[in-house]
C-alpha cells in the first residue's frame, strides 16, 4: 500500500483554524468520518500549513472521485458536510488507478 503526502494551509485568521479533509473512496457521495477522513488539523496559527501522510485502502474503487478539504473555525473533530460557522469548503477530482499488482498477469 503506497503512503501519499498531503499538505493543507488554513487562513488568515490568527488562531482556532482546523482543517481537514476526506476522500469518498466507495464512491457512493457520502465522506464517511471514520474511514474516508485523511486528514485532520490540530489547532492551526495563521496560514499555517498542515502535513501528514495517508493510504488509499485496498477497498478503494477504481476510478474518479472527490477529495473535499474542509477548514471550520474551532472544529477539532471536522465532518464533511455539516454547518460550520467559519471556513471554507474545496471539492477536487482525484482517479485512483489499480496498483502494480493489480496488472500482474494481464501480460502487461
Ligand atoms: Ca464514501
Amino acid at each position: 500500500m503506497t503512503s501519499y503526502t498531503i499538505s493543507l494551509k488554513v487562513g488568515t485568521w490568527y488562531s482556532s483554524n482546523y482543517i481537514a479533509a476526506f476522500i469518498d473512496f466507495n464512491h457512493d457521495g457520502v465522506f464517511t468520518t471514520a474511514t474516508e477522513r485523511i486528514a485532520m488539523s490540530p489547532n492551526m496559527a495563521a496560514n499555517g500549513t498542515y502535513t501528514t501522510t495517508f493510504t488509499v485502502p485496498t477497498t478503494a474503487y477504481i476510478g474518479t472521485t472527490t477529495l473535499r478539504v474542509r477548514e471550520v473555525y474551532a472544529n477539532s473533530n471536522i465532518d464533511a458536510c455539516a454547518y460550520g460557522t467559519y471556513g471554507e469548503t474545496e471539492d477536487y477530482s482525484v482517479t485512483i488507478i489499480p496498483t502494480c499488482n493489480s496488472c500482474y498477469g494481464l501480460g502487461l
